[in-house]
Order: C-alpha cells, then sequence, then structure tokens
C-alpha cells in the first residue's frame, strides 16, 4: 500500500478548492482481465482549462506502468514523471489524447478498493469499487468527482472463467476472441464522475425483471448472484422495482438507461454502492430469505435497495463539486430513502427507528474527539468522512428544511434543483439557493448547520400565568464546543410542539404576535433563530402539558424539566406513536436517574405504572407496544454521565428492565408471550412482523425476572421457529442469559448454517453479546474458529464489532484486556484492509470520558496503535484525531 501516514500529504482543505486545471471529455477504458494480472488501457481524451498553464497531473496509485503515448506516439522519458501517487505529463494540449496501458493485480487487492476478487480464486469473481478515490488503482484518471465524462469499456477475458461480462451503462456489442476469450462493450451515454465507475466480471447468475418506467420507456432489470445465492434475490427486485415507482411518483423522477443491474458479493468495505447502472451491494443488503434473514435484515435491504436507486438522481445525475460537499447526496438520499421506507411501513415505527439511530451513532459522535460538522472543512482521508454525521444528521437537515417548506414547497425546490443541475457537480449552496428560489424563502440561515459542528441543546422552560390565561414558553439554545470549534452560533431550530391539557387532550394553540396564526390548529412549529426567545400561548384555561420537538423536528438535545407525571401523561395520550415513544423514553430516563441516585422513585413508578397500564391496551400496535417497553441503550445512557462506567451502566439498565417486568407480572408477560406464540407464522406482513417483535420483547423482559421460564420457552422457540427472526430472537435470549441450553442451540446453529455467511455472522455476533468480562475469553475463541477470517469485512464486524460497539459492558473491561486485543486487531487489520481498520478504530470514541482507569488503559491501548510503524493515512488519522481531538 501506498497511502501508510509516513507518505500522507497535507490535508486536504475546503477552502482551497479550485476547478480542474484539466477535464476529460471521454473515456475509452479496454480490460484484459484475469485474476492475478490485469491489463488497463486507457484513452483519456484531455480538455484544458486555458486559465490554468501546467502539465497535466493525473491521479494514479498502486499500478506498474506499462505504456504511455501522447497523441499516438510514444512519449519521451523526459515528458513525464510518475511518483507514487501522480502522473505528470508535459505537452498535452487541450484536444490531446493520452494513451496508457497499466497493470494491476486484483487477487493481492485485500483493500477491496479498485479492482479486486471476492471469493475464493477458483470461483471468485472480479469487481470494482472506486467511491470515494478508488479509480486511481485501476488507470490515471483526474479522479475527483468535478470531473465528468462519458465512458466507454470494453472488457475482454476467458469466456469459461469470466462468462458474464459488466460495466456501467448500456451494452453495445459482445462477441468471441481467439483462444477461448470474448469481450462485451458498454456505452454510458450520462457524462459522470470516475467514483462512478464499475465493472463485475465472473460466473454470476440473473434474476431479471422487466420494467416500464412511468413514460413508457422498458429497462431490463437484472440481479446477479453467485449461484447458491440468485434463489435469495426475489425480495431485492421487489424493493427495486417499488423503490423506482416511488421516485417517479413521489419526486417525477425516473431512470434514464435500457438496463439497471445490481450485483451482491459477500466482499464489500460498505453495505452497498451507487455506480451508474451497475449497483453493486454487500450481500448483507441484497440477499433475503425467511430461513435466515431476519425481519429488520428485510427492511434493511428494502432500505438499502432503494437507497442506492435514488442516487441515480441524487448523487448520478446531480453529482457532487467535491467531497466536501459529501453530505449533497447521501444526506438528501437518505432522507428520501426514510421517506420510502416509512411510506412501505409504517411512518411512526420508522421515525422511532432513525431516532433511536441517530442517538446511538451520531450523537456520540458529535460529542466525542472524532466530532465534524456534515460538510467538514477539511480531511487527510475522505473514506473516514462518510460518518454517521455526513448521512443521518445530513438527513436529518434535509427533514428540517422540507419541514419549513412543506410538502409542495419541498417539491417545487428539488424539481428546480435537478432540472438546473443535471449533469453537474454541484454544492449545497446550489442545493438550498434552489430550494430558497423555487419557494421565495431565505434558507441561507440552515447553511449554519452545515459548518457546525456538535448536537445543540434546546433548554425549555414554560410559565402559565392563570390571570391572563397566557402559557409562556421560553426555548434558549447552546452547542457546547467541539475539536477546532470552540465559538459556536444561534441556528436556526424548528420547534414542532402541542400543548395538552390535563385530561390529555391537545388545545387550540394562539400564539400572540402571530399574523398568520393558523388560529385552531393544535399542533404548530415555532422557530428559534437566536439564544433565548418567548412565546406566548393565548386563552389557555389550565396549566398546560407542553409537548415539544415533535416528530423530532430538529436534531437536538431537549432539556426540559418535566414533572414525571407530565410524561406519563404525554407517554398515554399522545395520539402520535413516535412523540408517545419519546415521552417514555424521556421518562425512562428519568427512572433510570431515580436508580442511580437512589433518592426518589417518582419517575420510576410513572414509567412503570404507565407501561403496565399500556401493556394491557389491546389497542395498541404490537411494534410500537415494544418500542415502548424498551428503555434508551446503554450507549445513549452513557452519553448523559460525565464520567462513565459501562457496567454500572449496563447493571442500572438492567434493574430498570427489571423493574418493569415485575410492575408488568410474571404471570401476564408469560401468559402475553404464550398467546403470541401461538400465533407464529413466517409473513412479512406488518402485523406478522409487529407480532414478532413484541414476541421477542416479551421473552427478555420475562427472561429478566424468571431466568428459568424464559429459558425453557426460548429453547421451545429456537427448536420450532419458522424463520430467522424467531430463531435469532431466541437464540439472543439464551446467550444473553447465559442459559444452559444456550450451548446446544449454538452447535445447531453452526451446523444448520455452516454454508451460509450471511447466518454464520449471526452466530459470530450474538455471541458477542454474553453478558460480562466473561466475554473477552469468548471472542478470543471465536477468532480462532475455522470460519474466521480478518479478510473478510462483514466477519470481522460480525465479531469485533458486535463486540465492541454492541457490547460497551463486555468490552471495556476494567483490566483493559478488551482494549488490548482490539488495539492489537486493528494493527493487523489496517495491513489488509485500512477502511475497515479505521471504522472500527472509532469503536474507541467517547473514552475520554470514561473512569478514570478504563480511560488510562484505554488511552495507552490507542496510543499502542499510533505508535505502530506504517499505519494507513486511514487509521492514523483516527488515532490522531481520536488522541489529539
Ligand atoms: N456511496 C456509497 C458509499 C461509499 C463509501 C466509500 N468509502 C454507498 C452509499 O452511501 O450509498
Ligand atoms: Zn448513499
Amino acid at each position: 500500500m501506498n497511502n501508510r501516514s509516513d507518505t500522507s500529504p497535507a490535508p486536504v482543505r475546503l477552502s482551497d478548492y479550485r476547478a480542474p486545471a484539466w477535464r476529460v471529455s471521454q473515456v475509452e477504458l479496454t480490460f484484459d482481465l484475469g485474476i492475478d494480472t490485469t491489463e488497463v488501457t486507457s484513452r483519456l481524451h484531455l480538455q484544458g482549462d486555458p486559465a490554468q498553464q501546467g502539465p497535466l497531473r493525473l491521479d494514479g496509485e498502486g499500478m506498474e506502468l506499462l505504456s504511455i503515448e501522447l497523441d499516438g506516439q510514444p512519449l519521451a522519458d523526459h515528458a513525464w514523471r510518475y511518483t507514487d501517487t501522480v502522473l505528470e505529463v508535459d505537452g498535452v494540449r487541450d484536444g490531446s489524447v493520452l494513451e496508457t496501458r497499466v497493470r494491476l493485480q486484483p487477487a493481492a487487492n485485500t483493500a477491496l478498493e479498485g479492482l479486486y476478487l471476492s471469493g475464493p480464486r477458483e470461483r471468485g469473481f472480479l469487481l470494482t469499487q472506486c467511491e470515494a478515490e478508488g479509480f486511481r488503482h485501476i488507470t490515471f484518471f483526474p479522479d475527483r468527482p468535478d470531473v465528468l465524462a462519458s465512458y466507454t469499456v470494453t472488457l475482454r477475458a476467458d469466456r469459461d472463467r469470466f462468462p458474464v461480462l459488466l460495466a456501467g451503462g448500456n451494452p453495445d456489442g459482445e462477441g468471441a476472441l481467439e483462444g477461448g476469450r470474448h469481450w462485451a462493450r458498454f456505452v454510458d451515454p450520462h457524462p459522470k464522475p470516475s467514483y462512478l465507475f464499475a465493472l463485475v466480471a465472473g460466473r454470476l447468475q440473473k434474476l431479471e425483471h422487466d420494467y416500464v418506467t412511468g413514460s413508457g420507456r422498458s429497462v431490463k432489470l437484472v440481479i446477479w448472484a453467485e449461484p447458491d445465492a440468485i434463489g435469495q434475490c426475489g425480495y431485492a427486485m421487489d424493493a427495486l422495482e417499488r423503490s423506482m415507482r416511488w421516485d417517479e411518483q413521489v419526486y417525477g423522477r425516473e431512470y434514464d438507461l435500457d438496463v439497471f443491474h445490481v450485483v451482491a458479493t459477500h466482499d464489500f468495505n460498505m453495505g452497498a454502492m451507487e455506480n451508474k447502472g451497475l449497483n453493486i451491494f454487500n450481500a448483507k443488503y441484497l440477499l433475503a430469505d425467511p430461513d435466515s434473514s431476519t425481519d429488520d435484515e428485510y427492511r434493511a435491504v428494502e432500505a438499502v435497495v432503494a437507497h442506492e436507486y435514488f442516487h441515480n438522481w441524487s448523487g448520478n445525475r446531480v453529482t457532487c463539486r467535491d467531497w466536501f460537499q459529501l453530505s449533497l447526496k447521501e444526506g438528501l438520499t437518505v432522507f428520501r430513502e426514510q421517506q420510502f421506507s416509512a411510506d412501505m411501513n409504517s411512518p411512526a415505527l420508522k421515525r422511532i427507528e432513525d431516532v433511536a439511530l441517530l442517538r446511538r451513532a451520531q450523537f456520540p459522535e458529535d460529542a466525542g474527539p472524532l466530532a465534524h460538522p456534515v460538510r467538514p472543512a477539511q480531511y487527510s482521508e475522505i473514506n473516514n468522512f462518510y460518518t454517521a454525521t455526513v448521512y443521518e444528521k445530513g438527513s436529518e437537515l434535509v427533514r428540517m428544511i422540507a419541514g419549513r417548506l412543506g410538502r409542495e414547497g419541498f417539491r417545487r425546490g428539488m424539481d428546480l434543483y435537478f432540472s438546473r443541475n443535471d449533469g453537474r457537480a454541484a454544492t449545497l449552496e446550489d442545493f438550498l439557493g434552489a430550494l430558497s428560489e423555487a419557494n421565495g424563502i431565505d434558507l441561507s440561515p440552515y447553511l449554519a448547520w452545515y459548518s457546525q459542528a456538535g448536537t445543540p441543546r434546546l433548554s425549555a422552560r414554560g410559565h402559565y400565568d392563570a390571570a391572563h390565561r397566557s402559557y409562556t414558553l421560553t426555548l434558549s439554545q447552546h452547542t457546547p464546543p467541539t475539536p477546532q470549534q470552540s465559538h459556536k452560533q444561534a441556528l436556526p431550530i424548528p420547534v414542532k410542539l402541542a400543548l395538552f391539557d390535563r385530561a390529555g387532550h391537545m388545545i387550540p394553540l394562539h400564539l400572540a404576535g402571530d399574523k398568520a396564526d393558523a388560529s385552531g390548529a393544535t399542533e404548530r412549529v415555532v422557530v428559534l433563530d437566536r439564544a433565548e426567545q418567548q412565546f406566548v400561548f393565548q386563552q389557555v384555561n389550565d396549566a398546560p402539558v407542553p409537548s415539544l420537538l415533535r416528530g423530532f423536528s430538529a436534531p437536538v438535545i431537549l432539556e426540559c424539566a418535566y414533572a414525571p407525571a407530565d410524561l406519563a401523561l404525554l407517554l398515554r395520550h399522545d395520539p402520535d406513536g413516535f412523540n408517545r415513544w419519546e415521552a417514555g423514553q424521556q421518562l425512562a430516563t428519568r427512572a433510570y436517574d431515580n436508580l442511580r441516585d437512589g433518592d426518589d422513585t417518582r419517575a420510576l413508578d410513572a414509567w412503570c405504572e404507565a407501561l403496565a397500564a399500556l401493556f394491557n391496551d389491546g389497542s395498541l400496535d404490537a411494534a410500537l407496544l415494544a418500542d415502548l417497553l424498551t428503555p434508551p441503550g446503554e450507549i445513549e445512557l452513557s452519553e448523559r454521565e460525565r464520567q462513565v462506567n459501562p457496567s454500572h451502566v449496563h447493571t442500572l439498565r438492567q434493574q430498570l428492565q427489571e423493574h418493569l417486568a415485575v410492575r408488568i407480572g410474571q404471570e401476564a408477560l408469560q401468559r402475553r408471550y404464550e398467546s403470541l406464540a401461538a400465533h407464529t407464522n413466517l409473513q412479512l406482513d406488518a402485523a406478522s412482523q409487529a407480532h414478532r417483535r413484541l414476541k421477542r420483547r416479551v421473552l427478555e423482559l420475562l427472561s429478566r425476572i424468571d431466568p428459568w421460564t424464559a429459558h425453557t420457552l426460548a429453547t421451545l422457540q429456537y427448536d420450532n421457529a419458522p424463520s430467522m427472526t424467531d430463531r435469532l430472537a431466541a437464540l439472543s435470549v439464551l446467550v444473553r442469559g447465559d442459559a444452559p441450553q444456550a450451548h446446544a442451540a449454538l452447535l445447531h446453529f453452526r451446523e444448520r448454517y455452516a454454508d451460509n455467511p450471511l447466518a454464520m455472522d449471526k452466530w459470530f455476533s450474538v455471541q458477542t453479546q454474553l453478558p460480562g468480562e466473561v466475554v473477552l475469553e469468548r471472542v478470543r475463541a471465536l477468532e480462532a474458529d475455522a470460519a474466521f477470517t480478518l479478510k473478510n469485512p462483514n466477519r470481522v464486524n460480525s465479531l469485533f464489532g458486535a463486540w465492541a460497539r454492541g457490547n460497551p459492558n463486555g468490552f471495556h473491561r476494567p483490566d483493559g484486556g478488551g482494549y488490548q486485543l482490539l488495539a492489537e486487531r486493528l494493527k493487523q487489520l489496517d495491513a489488509l484492509n485500512p477502511q475497515i481498520a479505521a471504522r472500527m478504530a472509532t469503536a474507541f470514541n467517547g473514552w475520554q470520558r470514561l473512569e478514570p482507569g478504563r480511560r488510562t488503559l484505554a488511552r495507552s491501548a490507542i496510543e499502542s496503535v499510533a505508535a505502530h510503524p506504517g499505519l494507513s493515512r486511514n487509521l492514523n488519522e483516527i488515532v490522531q484525531s481520536m488522541l489529539h481531538g
């Protein structure tokens, strides 16, 4: 690898952006494909910017240059220079054609960036991954997203070994060659940046479907997978067709090529990739069947298929000027994906899931040493910025703005954004500009959200004036300092709110001084856009209970001194499922504080009481009830502590659940479980999924107070489960409860699924959830298992990721054994796959707020990684920020 830190260049800065000196109008690529060596011939049609002088400079890394010609003439040695990362060529003119030939070694590529081999060499296949900067590992090119070119790609290979040859764009011929070889050509009529280039070659099978767009164009949809997996692609095809239809109906966006290929691989650094006309998916987000996939995984497949498809407009047709604008495509596409999933499933449950993810993954990032704005100001390694902040917080920003414009206004703005920027590389200013212009509203104040890191704290105080029948709500904001950003400015924060009377009804809102006062409405948005502001509501007959930030109208942390009884009222009466859940989460957090501080039990009593009542309310949706019965997770609870002791957090959260289970009652839990278990099926409709979700939650609660019964029921459930959802839920209850039956179930699972990599990932990860410190021994045993390998990202995540992130109590051992093991593996992993190593290292996030003993141990483990020779730029940037951020 040549991106090791000893050679790492200065950070890239947004403020240094300059338009490219050289553009490429057209690229002709020819690949002679082989597993060990592949040769790539490239012809670039170049266009110079007359305002910028100097030699042509192209990116290129880790390739062997075989030949170089300019305008049909071999180049003299003095006319070009190739250092490790840049090829410089003299004498290039506007209109010149540069031809290079390079040799690559796909099978030796363990970083899974550029061209690589997926699977064993005898039967694996070749594929590419170019975003963000992988194209420079394939050929010499101005590898930046603002260079858009038309691509003609010819693939040549042995027909037996590589019967299927695919590249992005429309097919443009194929045929036989001498010596058992064949060729295929693809032409992409839509100019695109190099990061959207892709090819795939190997023994794959296909599932086809004919799609007709809204305007009547025929498109061939083809999903490709290895022979043993092609039977698991039906659900993804269904999701793809629904996504295409949805984007036509909701955004007026149609697909624009004759074919749309999707390929599944088990060897992939992330979820999937939106390459133009040739999406490539981590098998985890494409394959699904009831025997090996859980309900959550089905929904993830649906969401990721939609996400990648939606990129065809938000990302591909309109791409990013530079990588600082990454959220322009990612935040927007996550938002579109969330809207789609909400429409396909339940909007309330989807919002709960998204907000829970934001709090679990993005808030801690924003509060720790890796905090960065949605549009960062600088980076060393762009792959480190595919973060929850850029994706999830970025989506929240789009949601806030969309909420400000309303459904029709947002659509109007999006239409203008797409039409004005089609075929261009755009910026966030272009996005906000189009939305503003189409609506005659100045959205520029929202740009501050993109440049300011950290989660704002929103404080709310209410005062009721009985004499004037008025209620004054005082809102104020404060954003704590983050690395390199000590001073924070006030942001526009839309706060959707309602007021409840004591009987639990929403009252009509009359906001003083508001001309556009939609008198009589029971819900409205106020925008806090300075440090502090007051909002006076009139004609209020009694001190109301405010419901604030409804639907999570802004990505902030709300601080409001609610009386427990007020939260309980909202939890019981709010007609909106999301807000009800939110009230329950706040009340559970207060109940947790009761247990920790041991002073009063009002919140604990109120929480248990309200949930016990809802438990018996047959009208409540089963999935919503399951979510209501789940307190915030350990990571979220830790975020509120000044000094975190993960084992205390774990114990307190367990106690919280015990109190709830006791209050509902052993008998009621068991009865409900048994009635749910009597109606088990493997259907995927919402009601069946909800049923399984509640059944799992009830069994988990029962295991807190009656482990013997719970484990007996879990064993039965495991043995008779018709679907993976039920099977894995049962296994998880057995493992987490350290039940005697766990061993046999794990043996059985391993045998049954030995040939199914995605199921085996679950076998690894479920075991990382063993309670307490003993899990370290299990992790060590599992990494010695023949099925474990550091070379496969899914497997690494299923063991080390699931353990270090999903089991804080098990990872943060007081003796530092967890930190040491992770540090050692990071060093090994970095030599194979820097992107995965860097991502795994973020499991140390939050180390500075650990209690002093663990903090010291964590620091020395991170320092030992930092001191390791030859660290990649990826891992180096993370550990340096971790230590000095
Ligand atoms: N755009 C890709 C992510 C690429 C990550 C590069 N390290 C998948 C997605 O967000 O749709
Ligand atoms: Zn994306």
